[in-house]
């Protein structure tokens, strides 16, 4: 039988008992209190009979928010994204996406296995796709050739630094994909933090998309759980998809309670984390060997270069461990961190110091 691949950080994370700043992702937050109380007191149902009150008050929350016909609530991202991918695709085709994206590089080749379909990955810069080189990839209408069936976009591009689109330029991609026939899917795992960015809101920023997933469990600190939007005719198919996926989930309002608090509560706070990330971009980049432009930082999400350093990525992450900092690498020169609701700038500023010390320790050495 071929290697189970630990999980990277599984090297990297210290002894559990110390108080440890853990920037690996912003999927690491702990429910709150608030959300805590709400799934002991949450109303439940058998979701699979549409009977779950809390899944559907948190459904139709959701289609509202982004000015939709229907949403429908998934475990996860991936699996929210691989269901979209399916409805919008047949077996055959290729999905367009930027090089770094998550569907390509972190959903377990889903598109091909799940969809039967190609990625059509390029690399763009700061992970922001344009439509001239998107309808460059585009295939040409010939029987020989395997047609292109989805673009995939992914707001904030998570691998290239947490960096936002532009409107125009996503609605540009839309208008181009919508006038050639191809659909648009919009992977907004952090489109909340996008739409913070950019001082609109989801339902502005989205409007041209055929769907859009996005993640409750990431800023917004759910424990569990993922939207899809779109129209009914959409949503009604994802809703056979996720059932053959096994993600037709029970008594999961328990799961859904504290997804509406995540909805109605947590978009307004990510303005904080985003601060905080250009806090530590600024201190990063003061530090010998490390390379970052902080203006480029716009979200939550740092990626930086430590080449310089003298270390590799492996290197520089266990012994950020060892004073109490995780984070991971992407890269063997790149590190990424991000910022949430689990650690403030106390914390944040606690993080630089030991990457400070873990600098100057091995120029020294
Ligand atoms: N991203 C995770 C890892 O899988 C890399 C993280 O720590 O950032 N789309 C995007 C853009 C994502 O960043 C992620 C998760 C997903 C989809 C998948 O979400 P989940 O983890 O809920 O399946």
């Amino acid at each position: 039988m071929s290697t189970i691949l630990e999980p990277q950080s599984a090297n990297n994370a210290p002894d559990r008992e110390t108080k440890v700043i853990d920037l690996r992702s912003d999927t690491v937050t702990k429910p709150t209190p608030e959300m805590r109380r709400a799934m002991f007191e949450a109303e439940v149902g058998d979701d699979v009979y549409g009977e779950d009150p809390t899944i559907n008050r948190l459904e139709q929350r959701a289609a509202e928010v982004f000015g939709r016909e229907a949403a429908i609530f998934v475990p996860s991202g991936t699996m929210g994204n691989a269901i979209a991918i399916k409805v919008h695709t047949r077996q055959g085709q290729e999905v367009i996406c930027e090089e770094r994206s998550h569907v390509f590089n972190y959903e377990m080749a889903m598109m091909s296995h799940f969809s039967g379909c190609m990625p059509r990955p390029f690399f763009a810069e700061d992970g922001i796709l344009t439509w001239p080189e998107v309808k460059r990839r585009i295939a040409p209408k010939i029987y020989y050739r395997a047609q292109t069936g989805l673009i995939c976009l992914e707001n904030t591009n998570n691998m290239a630094g947490g960096s936002v689109y532009p409107t125009h330029v996503a609605e540009e991609i839309c208008d181009g994909a919508h006038e050639a026939g191809i659909p648009v899917h919009l992977d907004g795992a952090r489109v909340f933090n996008a739409a913070t960015a950019l001082g609109k809101s989801v339902a502005e920023i989205t409007r041209k998309f055929d769907s859009v997933m996005f993640c409750l469990s990431k800023g917004l600190g759910a424990p569990v759980g993922s939207m899809l939007v779109g129209s009914r005719s959409f949503i009604d198919m994802a809703r056979v998809y996720r059932k053959s996926l096994g993600g037709g989930m029970r008594q999961a309002g328990v799961l859904a309670a504290a997804g509406l608090i995540a909805l109605e509560k947590h978009t307004t706070r990510l303005k904080e984390d985003h601060d905080n990330a250009k806090f530590v971009a600024e201190g990063l980049s003061q530090i010998p060997g490390i390379k970052i432009d902080p203006k480029r930082v716009a979200t939550n999400i740092l990626v930086f270069d430590i080449a310089g350093t003298g270390m590799n990525s492996t290197e520089f992450t266990q012994r950020l461990a060892k004073r109490q900092v995780i984070c991971g690498g992407v890269t063997p020169e790149t590190v990424r961190i991000v910022t949430h609701m689990d650690v403030d700038r106390a914390g944040c500023a606690a993080a630089l110091e030991a990457v400070r010390a873990v600098c100057s320790a091995t120029a020294k050495a």
